[in-house]
């Protein structure tokens, strides 16, 4: 197999390779396909918003400018599709949502993500904390493109890409896990691809 990246000398590490990163059942792919289950909202950056709601109903907004002003990271990840590929080192530019989610008072352990154009997906909140996951907002040095969730999608990379909703607008925090769009319709509820937790009951 061969190794990612290059070994320095007097490495004594087994080598990473490709198939370490594959997790079970994926293929790995150069491409990087659409998967949208409607037609792609067109969402202007200055009318858009991402608002944080808890379960007590507070709430706050960010502004795309205010969005921008937050401390923004550069992102390698892999990323995973319940349909089979995935897509090593996939470069993206956003801001943490420990970053959002700093000054939020909340008791919620559970999050439905929402988007412009209806799509949802829930997750736990600590899958949102502890640098892994992001609004992320450029692709590969260039705004990232509506087809793939611009002007702004969710970033989850260590769970299935269908919890990376695009288009997002907010996070629901809740005390109750409530399913999402696919999660409703037989998507796993929580989707790890390591344990190939496609299906309810995988
Ligand atoms: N708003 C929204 N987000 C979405 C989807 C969608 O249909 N609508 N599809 C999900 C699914 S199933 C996948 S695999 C990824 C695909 O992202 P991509 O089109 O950038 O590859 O987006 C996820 N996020
Ligand atoms: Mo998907």
């Amino acid at each position: 197999m061969r190794p990612v990246g290059s070994l320095s000398p007097g490495f004594r590490g087994r080598a990473r390779t490709l198939t370490d990163r594959l997790p079970p059942g994926q293929y790995p792919t150069e491409s990087f396909p659409v998967l949208s289950a409607g037609p792609t909202p067109h969402v202007a950056t200055d009318g858009w918003t991402f608002t944080v709601t808890t379960e007590t109903g507070d709430s706050r907004t960010w502004t795309w400018q205010q969005m921008m002003d937050l401390p923004q990271e550069d992102i390698v990840q892999d990323i995973h599709c319940v349909t089979r590929w995935s897509k090593f080192d996939t470069h993206w530019r956003g801001v943490s949502l420990d970053v959002f989610l700093e000054d939020v008072e909340t008791a919620a352990t559970y999050v439905k993500a929402t988007s412009y154009g209806g799509y949802t997906t829930n997750l736990p909140l600590a899958d949102l904390r502890g640098g892994k996951a992001w609004i992320v907002h450029g692709y590969d040095g260039f705004a990232l493109s509506p087809e793939h969730g611009g002007p702004a999608r969710l970033l989850v990379p260590h769970l299935y890409l269908w919890k990376s909703a695009k288009w997002v607008s907010g996070l629901r925090l809740t005390r109750e896990d409530e399913p999402g769009f696919w999660e409703s319709v037989g998507y796993h509820n929580y989707g790890d691809p390591w344990r190939e937790q496609r299906n309810w009951g995988d």
